[in-house]
């Protein structure tokens, strides 16, 4: 049981959370006392070796509510940011579109069609965030990216007029631009034909080059190299919405090597497709198999066995591949939650089965967060609270600046030992790993970001062992881009009892 969370003070609130390259971990939301106001922002790096200690990270723009993904060199590519705050005035100079003008005149105007970049690599903390210029051609607020075989990243959906997101189909951002990793630069706008999107969806690369796409209920598959979507689409059975206002989390379970189908788990969300302050979270996770070699002709959405009833919940990938389930509430809608869910479960891919292992200590409500660590255990931050309007006025009250520490299971038993490794991986090559005890699998898994409770870099494969003796084994790279898109991953080890190694960091591609 994970009855040991323990708790460090910072002074950001983790509404959006990273895990850098070198162990550290990122943070960044508006300003904590003014989340809301549109001009103030603030990040924050925390070193789990040094935990009391808050970092330091020069943010001066508002990226509250943007979008990211980690590009192939460990920068990590932030699209959009906070929008105008909520006055009709506001949006309704930003309809008619005088407002970002006026606004860019008095050096006020909103970060939700930015573009930044942060580097871990930069010794100046006043370098690290960089902003890319031109910024996106409309502005996308709630955006979702994801990082493309080659490394480029798509920057989908998103809304380009915040007050209005609810009304006239949200005003959706349709168009999709893809930002080059090495010149810094972003495509043309060009629609990427989903008409129904609406802000965060989840995204996911595919083996074999397609994105799987699933947006409240409706689930399509892109074609990366045609750059258009696949005939047909699949809808859940339990219907109420997947993603915001009444997100849950979703996930690609651990990839086999040698896989021709992947597993697409939706886990929480809402019963309703508009949810309200009084409506239930569901308790019903689906599961879409994937036919690699053609999505569009897959089986369909499948009920499994029911979890807590919850949403706003956050999925992650452990190093032995169960799934742990941390975060959210039973009832509501985003910014108007109740009834907080404190339970910490894990899913186990083999027999397809739930566990509660925990508790958390604070409550992970809108906002909150949570990504695997190096060490194997779980960082879990955020939160704005039950109430986003309500927070405003108290920020302190409501704004969760304590993070907390999850450890899974295994975290408790000696761990097995990377001794040697390569830490530079091509993709479809033969490499050694030498350990300090037998091995029966070797995992990798994407150091990712998240935020919304949706993790757009999380990913695991197991890695096909080629040889195996003992304390040396031989392991194959993944094929291609497509399985494992070029980036920072964690390589871990798993014992003949299933105990993972801490993981060691890897830039693979
Ligand atoms: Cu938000």
């Amino acid at each position: 049981m994970s009855h040991n969370n323990h708790l460090h003070k910072l002074n950001t609130v983790a509404v959006h959370l990273a895990l850098l390259k070198n162990g550290k971990a990122l943070l960044f939301s508006g300003s904590h006392e003014r989340l809301w106001d549109w001009t103030k922002g603030e990040a924050n790096l925390w070193d789990p070796k040094d935990p009391d200690t808050p970092g330091d990270s020069d943010l001066k723009r508002n990226l509250f509510c943007s979008g990211h993904c980690f590009l192939p060199d460990g920068r990590l590519l932030v699209a959009g940011g906070q929008s105008t705050f909520n006055y009709p005035h506001v949006i309704f100079g930003t309809i008619i579109g005088i407002l970002p003008f006026a606004l860019k005149i008095l050096g006020k105007e909103a970060a939700d069609h930015d573009i930044h970049t942060f580097d871990p690599d930069e010794p100046d903390v006043h370098l690290q965030w960089k902003q890319h210029l031109p910024g996106m051609s409309k502005a996308r607020w709630y955006p979702t990216c994801v990082t493309l075989p080659d490394g480029n990243a798509l920057i989908v959906s998103g809304t380009w007029s915040h007050g209005y997101h609810a009304l006239f189909g949200g005003f959706m951002n349709k168009d999709y631009q893809i930002f080059d990793s090495s010149t810094n630069t972003l495509s043309y706008p060009k629609p990427f034909g989903f008409d129904k999107i609406k802000m965060y969806p989840y995204l996911q690369v595919l083996p074999g080059n397609t994105l799987f796409v699933h947006s409240e209920k409706t689930t399509k598959f892109w074609d990366i190299s045609q750059k258009q979507f696949l005939t047909g689409e699949f809808t859940t059975i339990t219907g109420g919405t997947r993603t915001y206002p009444g997100m849950g989390t979703c996930v690609m379970l651990p990839l086999q090597h040698d896989a021709q189908t992947a597993k697409m788990l939706l886990i929480g969300g809402s019963m309703s497709m508009h949810p309200g302050k009084n409506d239930d979270a569901t308790n019903i996770p689906e599961m879409l198999t994937v036919d690699l070699s053609d999505p569009s002709d897959s089986s369909g959405w499948q009920v499994k066995s029911s979890h807590l009833r919850r949403f706003l919940c956050d999925s992650v990938i452990l190093p032995d591949g169960k799934i742990l389930v941390t975060n959210g509430a039973a009832k509501g809608t985003a910014d108007s939650n109740q009834n907080e869910v404190l339970e910490i479960e894990l899913f186990d891919p083999e027999n397809e089965t739930w566990q509660v292992i925990g508790k958390l200590k604070k409550p992970r409500l809108y906002h909150g967060t949570a990504i695997l660590l190096p060490d194997g255990s779980v960082l879990a931050a955020g939160s704005t609270g039950h109430d986003f309007t309500r927070a405003i006025f108290n920020p302190k009250q409501h704004f969760e600046q304590e993070i907390e520490i999850i450890d899974p299971p295994y975290m408790t038993y000696t761990r097995p030992e990377i001794t040697n490794y390569a830490s530079l991986m091509k993709y479809d090559v033969t490499y050694e790993i030498t350990t300090d005890s037998n091995i029966s699998k070797v995992s990798l898994i994407r150091m990712s970001s998240t935020t919304h409770n949706n993790n757009m870099d999380q990913r695991c494969l197991f890695l096909n062992i080629v040889e195996n003796s003992g304390t040396t084994v031989k392991i194959q790279s993944p094929k291609d881009g497509s399985w494992a898109p070029p980036g920072y991953y964690l390589l871990f080890i798993l014992d003949n009892n299933g105990i993972p190694s801490i993981g060691k960091s890897v830039r693979l591609g």
